[in-house]
């Protein structure tokens, strides 16, 4: 069964690969399931047909058969255990992989969040210059045990996980601000993620959307 994801159709990123049908994509790319894609406009995400899929009216979402997921998380989690492309077979192992998936959106990007709202959604505040800075050490207090565990291996824990797909998915968002810049192994981390063909073929797809509608020139 083809599997359906839904995404943004106009991103406010144009599709760099910042929304978070990304992860989705990727993983669905790394175990090769290929899927549809719906495109949801900002007020259809907050209608009721959409809503039935996703309380929160967001994307991404995942529609197979009679199971519909949300949260970018439980989706890649979801694949990873159906597949045997992103999760050892080691029961230790894949308990560990799994606790850097949580460790990823729970632990490393709520303060890369912050980050964003404070730049994007209250940069017109009298507030957010002098909050930068503090939004700036939490990331960092974040990026350097990562930074430290992570050491000169390329993935986490062993072969490229789940873990690890989340995790650069993660780290993604802080290209921009040069704060990934301040940990070398971070930066070839994510570098080695962005060289993945599964990772090139997901981001080819959602960029594609934004352009094959508006061309450059
Ligand atoms: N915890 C959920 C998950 O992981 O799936 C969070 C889902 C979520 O935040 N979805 C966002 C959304 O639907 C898109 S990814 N927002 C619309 C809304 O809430 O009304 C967040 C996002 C948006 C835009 C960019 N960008 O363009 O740079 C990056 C990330």
């Amino acid at each position: 069964m083809i599997p359906t994801i839904s995404a943004f159709e106009h991103s406010p990123d144009r599709g760099k690969g910042l929304a978070r049908d990304m992860r989705v994509r990727w993983a669905l790319e790394e175990v090769g399931q290929p899927y549809e894609v719906r495109l949801v406009s900002f007020s259809a995400m907050k209608e009721p047909a959409h809503r039935a899929l996703h309380p929160f009216g967001q994307i991404p979402t995942y529609e197979e058969g009679d199971l519909v997921l949300f949260e970018s998380g439980a989706i890649v989690l979801h694949l990873a255990q159906r597949h045997a492309e992103l999760l050892p077979d080691d029961v230790n192992a894949r308990a560990r992989a799994i606790a850097w998936m949580f460790a990823a959106v729970n632990t490393v990007e709520p303060p890369i969040l912050e980050l964003v709202i404070v730049k994007f959604v209250e940069g017109d505040k009298s507030w957010s210059k002098d909050r930068l800075p503090f939004v700036a050490d939490r990331i960092r207090d974040r990026l350097k045990p990562l930074s430290e565990r992570l050491g000169d291996a390329d993935w986490l824990d062993g072969a490229f996980s789940a873990g690890d797909l989340m995790m650069a998915g993660v780290l993604l968002r802080l290209k921009a601000s040069g704060l990934l810049d301040e940990y070398p192994n971070l930066a070839a981390y994510v570098a080695r993620a962005e060289a993945r063909p599964a990772f090139k073929r997901a981001f080819a797809d959602q960029l594609a959307v934004f352009t094959d509608r508006h061309p450059a020139g």
